[in-house]
């Protein structure tokens, strides 16, 4: 007898299956199924108390995921949008913000970026590094999910916190972030019982170097969910190809089709309406630099 249910955690090669009936089991997959990843519908078998099988994956609705050349993970699936954490301090990079932007707008869900720990001098100079984000379109929303009083030690209210509130209501949002950010952080804001070991926390066990890959679908509400990705440093996109980097840019969409080349790589063909546009300040400098970075690493995307 099969059931039915949501993967709502995955730690390597377990899953936590949670059946429509409520019950949470502890599941194992073989083959093509070892890439269920949070978020996706499936159907289980019980093999024993609390355990069971993954027999099938049903359709997606979407499904994230990261390659490098050698392999492709699993990030989530069926998911409405994607928050990109950053935060005023530690630097962040906003490289790895320009790879899950695209990996996003592949997946076919909507983003969201927002900045953390606001209450921190480093907040200028981080809105000024988002700025060519929000230039291409990128919502980004000023928080601070855990803010320090001016004694540096108590935790002061968080900030910012209801707008994020309404971003991520009756959506199933995707969280990422490089470490440090603040996601655990936020997770508990967001969700008091969720009791996600933060930076002090994971320190003090131990834990901060171990890396299995893990992951949870936390449940704001009813009809809202957060799935918490923490063990996402490296995001490749060998599973893009050229035409869908380019389609990963938005704010490159006005200069398409505008190359004197038809196949122009935009890589220093003359008559490159990007460089162009690049030069002359239409296009941010920045993200046509990451751009051509990234166009070295694509792959040939066999589907
Ligand atoms: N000042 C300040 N610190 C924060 C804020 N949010 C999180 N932090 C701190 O940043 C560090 C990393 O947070 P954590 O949630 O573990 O980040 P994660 O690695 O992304 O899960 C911890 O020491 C948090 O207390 C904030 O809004 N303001
Ligand atoms: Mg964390
Ligand atoms: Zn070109």
């Amino acid at each position: 007898m099969t059931e039915s249910g949501a993967v709502v955690a995955v730690f390597g090669r377990r899953y936590e299956v949670e059946t429509d009936a409520g019950q949470r089991l502890d599941c194992v997959a073989r083959g093509k199924k070892r890439d269920a990843a949070c978020g996706d519908r499936v159907d289980v078998r019980r093999t024993g108390p609390g355990q069971a099988v993954i027999e099938a994956i049903l359709p997606r609705r979407n499904f994230l995921e990261r390659a490098d050349p050698y392999k492709r993970k699993a990030i989530a699936a069926n998911a409405d949008q994607l928050l990109v954490l950053v935060a005023a301090d530690p630097w962040f990079s906003d490289e790895f913000v320009t790879r899950v932007l695209l990996l996003a707008h592949d997946a076919g869900l909507e983003a969201l970026i927002a900045l953390n720990k606001v209450d921190l001098a480093g907040a200028p100079a981080a809105r000024l590094r988002l700025k060519p984000f929000e230039n291409a379109g990128y919502a980004v929303l000023e928080v601070a999910v855990r803010p320090r009083d001016a004694a540096g030690e108590k935790t002061a209210p968080a900030i910012g916190t209801d707008r994020l509130r309404e971003r991520l209501a009756g959506r199933a949002t995707v969280l990422v972030g490089q470490s440090g950010m603040g996601k655990s952080s936020l997770v508990n804001a967001l969700i008091p019982a969720a009791q996600a070991a933060t930076g002090e926390l994971s320190q003090a066990l131990g834990s901060g170097r171990h890396t299995t890959t893990f992951s949870r679908r936390y449940r704001i509400d009813a009809d809202s969910t957060l799935i918490d990705c923490p063990g996402m440093q490296e995001v490749g996109v060998f599973n893009l190809d050229f035409a869908r980097l380019v389609a990963g840019f938005p704010d490159f969409t006005p200069f398409r089709g505008r190359c004197r080349f038809a196949d122009c790589r935009h890589d220093r063909e003359p008559g490159c309406a990007f460089a162009g546009a690049a030069a002359a300040g239409h296009i941010d400098a920045r993200r046509f630099e990451l751009f051509c970075r990234l166009r070295g690493e694509i792959g040939p995307a066999a589907r």
